[in-house]
């Protein structure tokens, strides 16, 4: 690969682009993830566009993550999905499938009572670095502290069994939802919900980048029987609990800027780096040494899913200090491997498929089943770069970025080519191509090495 960091005068092309998609799905308080398939507020679709925001304004990025803060639920959960209800018939399932008002504990908002990876903390982190003089004239991480202990909590208290490990109640909730990872276990879920299933998604891609008809089939069934369990996490028979590699490693992440916050506030962090520790040695238990990655496991049979995913690498963000000896040596020898990035092979892709190249049922335009996803090979960028592959990431931020404004934003693209699939204007892709080109453009135009 020859391409490297963009070059200034490119990156500012590709800036505006992205700024003109972020500008145009900002609703005032928040960014929908893109205006036709998902017009309403997304947990890590905000953490991930508050990301790329802090660089354009540092208000706006602190707004997108207060709202979503502000919709906490009393036991601690941040909602999956807060609802438009002006557009509640173009998203299914609606405000009204949750009725959300019902159950104990819902804020004023109409929310799902699912949740999402927990990005939000480190989020935070970055926005507040970003600006503290706006951040501290604004007291944003004094309001955000409590609501992300809570959230916290909440995996904690409600999602983590004895062995630590916080656990999916539906695949929603790994913001992986058609992930090979779970498959067998939705195999056990039956497929015919008492509600209609809509598909006003399909409006806006195509039927072959979508979960297929079974599927939601089964996510109807499982949202609800969650439902209609009062969300409590209670339900002794819920057929889908899975320890989701995705969830636990952002959570370890978080904990580890839930220190820096607890410090910046003149608070302990010790506790939170602890928490991280403790959530890394519990990840011992989803390690699979074969496929050099971390996996998911079924809470019904214990088994491990040996499916090697892009999620799955995400310890990566861990520092070596956190991780056991070798660890992230391990990881990084994976994602530069023929799973994923392929770097020595003879067609390597632009960006890491989100399953394992070698896996022969890899499909590179259906949605989690293949297809390259810009928040997740952010984070793999970050992840090497926090074990000093700098070198390697730098590499990736020129082809990336050009795929993002080439495609017009697209949700997600074929690893090696990178044609676009899914919707386009998709907030995330703007929102992480705005921080790569801000923070990695090279100033004289000229190739890096
Ligand atoms: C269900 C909004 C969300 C992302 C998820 C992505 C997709 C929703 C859907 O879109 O999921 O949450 O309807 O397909 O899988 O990661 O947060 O962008």
């Amino acid at each position: 690969m020859t391409t490297t960091l963009p070059d200034a005068p490119g990156a500012t092309t590709a800036l505006a682009a992205a700024s003109a998609v972020l500008r145009r799905n900002w609703g005032g308080a928040y960014t929908v993830p893109a205006t036709g398939l998902y017009p309403h507020q997304w947990s890590w679709d905000s953490a991930f566009i508050a990301i790329g925001l802090r660089h354009l304004s540092a208000r706006r990025a602190q707004v997108e993550l207060d709202s979503l803060l502000s919709s906490q639920w009393a036991d601690g959960r941040l909602p999956q999905i807060v609802y438009d209800t002006r557009r509640d018939d173009d998203y299914a399932p609606s405000a009204a499938f949750w009725g959300s008002a019902d159950l104990p504990g819902s804020p004023a908002v109409p929310t799902t009572g699912l949740v999402q990876p927990p990005v939000h903390a480190w989020a935070v982190w970055l926005v507040h670095v970003q600006d503290l003089r706006e951040s501290g004239r604004r007291r944003f991480l004094e309001r955000a502290y409590p609501r992300l202990l809570a959230w916290h909590r909440y995996l904690r208290d409600r999602r983590a069994a004895a062995d630590g490990l916080a656990a999916v109640v539906h695949p929603w909730e790994s913001g992986t939802d058609n992930s090979p990872l779970w498959d067998d276990a939705l195999a056990r879920v039956p497929g015919v919900p008492r509600a209609a299933i809509e598909r006003p998604d399909l409006k806006h891609a195509s039927a072959g980048e979508r979960p297929s008809g079974k599927e939601y089939g089964k996510y109807f069934w499982l949202a609800e029987r969650y439902r209609d369990h009062g969300c409590a996490d209670v339900d002794p028979e819920h057929p889908f609990l899975l320890d989701d590699p995705t969830t636990n490693a952002l959570w370890a992440r978080s904990e580890l800027a839930m220190a820096d916050i607890a410090e910046a506030l003149g608070q302990d962090g010790a506790p939170h780096r602890a928490e991280a520790a403790r959530i890394v040695a519990a990840m011992e238990m989803l390690w699979d040494d074969g496929l050099g990655t971390y996996v998911a496991r079924d809470r019904a049979t214990g088994a491990l899913v040996r499916k090697a995913t892009v999620g799955g690498l995400l310890a990566l963000l861990l520092p070596d200090d956190v991780l056991p000896a070798g660890r992230g040596d391990a990881l990084v020898r994976t994602v530069l491997g023929r799973r994923f990035l392929d770097v020595d092979g003879a067609t390597p892709p632009i960006m890491a498929p989100s399953y394992d190249a070698c896996a022969p049922d890899l499909d590179p335009a259906l949605y989690w089943r293949g297809p390259a996803w810009f928040n997740m090979m952010w984070l793999l960028l970050e992840g090497l770069r926090a074990h000093g592959r700098t070198d390697v990431a730098d590499r990736y931020v020129g082809p990336m970025t050009d795929a993002a404004v080439r495609e017009d934003f697209p949700e997600y693209v074929n690893p090696w080519t990178g044609a676009g699939h899914g919707t386009r204007s998709f907030s995330w892709t703007a929102a992480l191509a705005v921080d790569l080109l801000s923070r990695h453009t090279h100033p004289e135009g000229a190739d890096t090495p």
